[in-house]
């Protein structure tokens, strides 16, 4: 790197370290581009280094949710169970980093502050938090979908005087629940996956809820040598499959009928099948579940009859039937999460019925009642595919910021590159499948293509590429066509922004599926770029 005038130059900037940042990396150097990565945290992980919340585990299953791009790595590594834990999955980052020596080039404990286009000099000029000042020919964000946490903002919390913890930016420690009185606020998939786990050791936990989610037993469990070997020697098949799957996944089956295509009988053994075989894609069991009201009515009866038949307490189980579409917001996969309100150390607290009005100094009270906790913790979610990027001063041509551009929504081609801002990508941005499938899948095919599209640009000695306003609209009206095509867009979830107050409501990722969505990538690509303009 040269320094010069306090300016590091690279060909390359990316921000952040987690799986799409490091793959990019590895890219980039393979092309021979000197290219840097600035990273918050200390270490490598990204999603996998921040959420250490107890019980925190990926619900794709391990086996697919791991990169594919080299062969040795997918030999050499072994995952242990169905659904790898955090600490597994953050192992596997580790191993990665060492094994392609990306840490070099990675610089940690430091925030992107600003990343700014200098039109004159066709550059991005980037600014972090430690003075440093990097200039690049590109940038690239690779800033994760749901890595910006939810302001925390409840009354009186600067009087509590207890520990509190938030399940996206968890302690590197371990925390001791033992004897302890736990409130948490939040039944998210965080959440879901924290609260039997907290439970085991808590005196006593208290969940707050505001709105009751679908959660499917995971059916979790330690994946046996025979597994993990056949597993290896039909590598090749199952990531082809992954990437000519709707979700990025290729174990998922997708059901051919209707939901009312069938009988009564044999549509229960259906969902059964389903439930019984464990995980998210339960929605797949029939291809109307997403589209048609009353065929997603017969899959939430069906979860919501399975929560009756586990919780008890009758009231307890009605408060946690949710009363939301199940195709809305994106399922849970639990291990005991409706088992754990059987328990006498567990209550549940409807906080629609009685509000939280403020924290305490020893807890928090509700309209109706108060309450002492040594822990708080607020699983409260994420501003999510938007919150990471508008957190940082990004300013394109003619100085307009994208916070300001994306005030009405985000506006993204592909969900890799905004007009107004040339030469910066987005990794798994907002008009992508990402957060709709598996997301190791989305990051290979997105890092894959931006390598394709540098290398395009190197090969024919051009030097700026800038998604067109036309193809731009056309895109996110597309997006916006499917989405509302589907019953996606029927609840307040994160996926339309429902959970950030003010943030405007626009469903964000692409939801045509993510083999239509590369197919499109690839023929975008095949036409010289078509809808980008290249200078
Ligand atoms: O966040 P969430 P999350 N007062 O937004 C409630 C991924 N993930 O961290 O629904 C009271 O889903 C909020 O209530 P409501 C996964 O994609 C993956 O749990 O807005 N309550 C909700 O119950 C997931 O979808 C894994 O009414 C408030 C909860 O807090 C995404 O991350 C594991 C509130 C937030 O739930 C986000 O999950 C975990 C308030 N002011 C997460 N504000 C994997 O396995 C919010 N809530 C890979």
């Amino acid at each position: 790197m040269i320094k010069k005038n306090n300016e590091i130059k690279l060909d390359v900037l990316i921000v952040g370290a987690g799986f799409g940042g490091m793959y990019m990396l590895y890219k980039l150097r393979e092309l021979g581009l000197k290219a840097l990565i600035v990273e918050t945290g200390e270490d490598v992980g990204g999603t996998w280094y921040w959420n250490r919340y107890p019980g925190a585990r990926c619900d794709v299953e391990s086996i697919e949710y791991s990169y594919s791009f080299s062969e040795e790595l997918q030999q050499e590594w072994n995952w242990t169970s169905r659904y790898s834990t955090q600490s597994e999955i953050l192992k596997y980052a580790n191993h990665v980093a060492d094994r392609f020596d990306l840490r070099k080039d990675i610089k940690f404990n430091q925030r992107v502050i600003s990343s700014v286009f200098k039109e004159d000099l066709n550059k991005w000029y980037i600014s972090t938090s430690s003075g440093e000042i990097y200039s690049a020919q590109y940038c690239i964000m690779a800033t994760g979908t749901l890595s910006s946490v939810k302001e925390i903002s409840f009354n009186g919390l600067d009087s509590y005087k207890g520990d509190w913890y938030v399940t996206g930016n968890w302690p590197h420690h371990k925390i001791d629940f033992t004897g302890k009185k736990v409130g948490i606020i939040g039944t998210g998939s965080s959440a879901v996956q924290a609260i039997p786990v907290i439970a085991e050791d808590a005196e006593h936990l208290t969940v707050f809820q505001r709105t009751a989610n679908y959660s499917i037993p995971a059916k979790n469990r330690k994946l046996t040598e025979e597994e993990v070997k056949k597993v290896k020697s039909n590598y090749s098949f199952i990531r082809d499959e992954a990437k000519n799957a709707r979700a990025g996944i290729a174990s998922t089956v997708y059901g051919t009928k209707n939901v009312f295509d069938i009988s009564d009988e044999e549509r229960n053994r259906e969902f059964q099948k389903k439930w019984d075989y464990g995980g998210t894609d339960f929605n797949s069991a029939f291809m109307d579940i997403g589209f048609d009201e009353r065929a997603n009515d017969a899959a939430a009866n069906f979860v919501r009859s399975k929560i009756k038949e586990i919780v008890k307490d009758e009231e307890t189980a009605e408060l946690l039937s949710p009363k939301t579409t199940i195709a809305c917001k994106r399922l849970c996969a639990d291990t005991d999460y409706f088992e754990t309100y059987n328990k006498s150390n567990v209550d549940l607290i409807d906080i629609n019925k009685t509000p939280i009005e403020s924290l305490t100094t020893n807890g928090l009270k509700t309209s109706k009642n108060q309450f002492s906790f040594d822990i708080i913790i607020f699983s409260t979610g994420f501003d999510a595919m938007t919150g990471a990027l508008t957190s940082i001063d990004i300013i394109g041509k003619d100085g307009v910021s994208l916070a300001k551009k994306w005030k009405e929504g985000p506006r993204s081609y592909l969900g890799l590159c905004i007009e107004g801002f040339p030469n910066m990508f987005t990794i798994t941005g907002p008009g992508s499948p990402s957060v709709l499938g598996n997301m190791m899948v989305a990051i290979e095919q997105h890092v894959e293509w931006i390598i394709d599209c540098i290398k395009h640009m190197n090969s024919n000695g051009k030097k700026e590429i800038e998604a067109e306003l036309t193809a731009e609209n056309e895109w996110m009206d597309l997006v916006e066509i499917i989405a509302s095509s589907t019953l996606r867009d029927t609840c307040n979830s994160w996926y339309v922004g429902a959970n950030v107050p003010g943030k405007k409501r626009v469903f964000m990722p692409y939801a045509g599926g993510y083999q239509t969505y590369r197919e499109k990538c690839d023929e975008i690509a095949k036409t010289n770029y078509d809808g980008f303009k290249i200078s």
